[in-house]
């Protein structure tokens, strides 16, 4: 296996190096081209083709990967030029997803990033096809096939999409359901690996499957988190990477609404990374955060792994990212600031109500006393006099209860 990217150093493979690792490739060799763009048809110039071809044959390869989105013709002139299976880094990418989808959902959203994308290319194969031919009688099998075969796969796309249109209203439903309980939604969101499932289990108890290998998780998982008396809905989705392949972002969209739709985004990264590197996590899960509509939502910044960073790194950190939140989920420590700072953003957000509660309507009390733990209540002839700390939708829900003298100050 060789790996080969257009511009930097050849460090700027070693992520490439991790994705195929995680994909089960080991990586013989690696190789660099400084031009200002790849080459339009073969991605590479012709005197690093010639060169990559050399090395190919010394280091008894099998395969080439390249750290872009190739286009179908550049893979199909690489390939040719080659001799060998070439493949692009969004083909790497799906490869480690399809390996790792579970449920039913996240495989079907796998195979429908896979289908689109293989869809482009054999679009790609039959414009080349078409020129090859031309002529009276030319119109082969073979085209007649590849028509057949893109029309196989829209029927395809067309049916997974309708499937993933009933999980996802499910899911609205469940969400629904959800709101009405009105516990507040926290989503993890980060680069892949940077330790948002190992913190998730550490907050809540929850058991995610953790490792140190890249797209872990593809299912969201959530759990109740229980702060000072409140509970908050945490989750756990699929994480992000530099060029992303804009077919998972589609793909994934029932999965992405968590992020999209929650109160508050815990972005995740891990603080023991080199600045550098981090800089550019940071940026790259900004971009998909936007990419995805979540970019309004109001976002923390956790820098987890801390337990690998000396006190002058820890300094840095907090100079560099004033107010995120150090921690590390393995030792525990910083975990408590965390929550804190997780329960005084959504202080911010309450409003307290003054309410007077008829006898008849035991039900609200109830839930007055599931969602606000910490209420004050009063039994008067009239009914029951509750001050209380509401998120705004609940507090507007009682709103008819309001009661008409204000309470006396205790
Ligand atoms: N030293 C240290 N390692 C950690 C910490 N948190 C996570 N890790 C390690 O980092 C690796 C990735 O952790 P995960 O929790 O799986 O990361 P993730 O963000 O969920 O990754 P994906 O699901 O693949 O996107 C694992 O090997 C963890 O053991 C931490 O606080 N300290
Ligand atoms: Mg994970």
């Amino acid at each position: 296996m060789i790996a080969a990217t257009p511009q930097g150093g050849v460090e700027q493979l070693d992520e490439l190096r991790e994705l195929l690792r995680t994909a089960g490739v080991a990586t013989v060799g690696a190789d660099v081209q400084h031009r200002d763009q790849p080459h339009p048809n073969t991605y590479l110039g012709p005197g690093k083709l010639a060169e990559l071809k050399e090395e190919l044959g010394r280091a008894d390869a099998n395969v080439v990967a390249c750290d872009d989105e190739l286009t179908p013709r550049q893979e199909r002139n690489l390939e040719e030029a080659l001799g060998v299976p070439v493949v692009d880094r969004t083909a790497v990418i799906l490869d480690i997803f399809a390996a790792h989808a579970h449920t039913a959902e996240g495989k079907l959203q796998v195979e429908l990033a896979q289908l689109q994308y293989n869809l482009a290319r054999m679009r790609g194969l039959w414009t080349h096809l078409e020129r090859l031919g031309g002529g009276v009688g030319t119109r082969g099998p073979g085209e007649t096939q590849i028509e057949t075969d893109r029309r196989l796969a829209r029927d395809r796309i067309a049916a997974l999409k309708r499937k993933l249109g009933h999980v996802r209203s499910n899911r609205m439903v469940m969400r629904a359901e959800r709101e009405r309980a009105h516990f507040p939604q926290v989503a993890l969101a980060g680069y892949t690996n940077a330790g948002k499932s190992t913190l998730l289990n550490a907050l809540t108890g929850a058991e995610v499957g953790v490792r140190d290998r890249l797209f872990h998780t593809l299912d969201p998982t959530t759990r109740v988190l229980r702060a000072g008396g409140r509970d908050y809905l945490l989750t756990d989705t699929v994480g992000f990477i530099r060029k992303l392949p804009h077919q998972l972002v589609e793909a994934f969209g029932a999965t992405l609404e968590e992020t999209r739709l929650a109160d508050l985004i815990l972005h995740v990264v891990d603080g023991s990374a080199e600045e550098e590197d981090r800089g550019e996590m940071i940026r790259a899960v900004d971009d998909v955060l936007a990419e995805i509509g979540a970019g309004e939502v109001p976002r923390m910044l956790v820098l987890a792994k801390i337990d690998r960073v000396d006190e002058e790194g820890r300094t840095e950190l907090r100079n560099r990212h004033p107010g995120a939140i150090l921690l590390s989920a393995l030792t525990g420590e910083g975990l408590p600031e965390l929550t804190e700072a997780i329960e005084q953003e959504f202080a911010r957000r309450l409003r307290t109500v003054d309410l007077l509660i008829p006898f008849s309507e035991g039900a609200r009390l109830a839930e007055l006393h599931e969602i606000a733990g910490d209420l004050v209540r009063e039994d008067t002839p009239e009914g029951v006099r509750v001050t209380a700390r509401l998120p705004a939708p609940v507090a507007e829900r009682f709103a008819r209860f309001a009661a008409a003298t204000p309470a006396p100050v205790a």
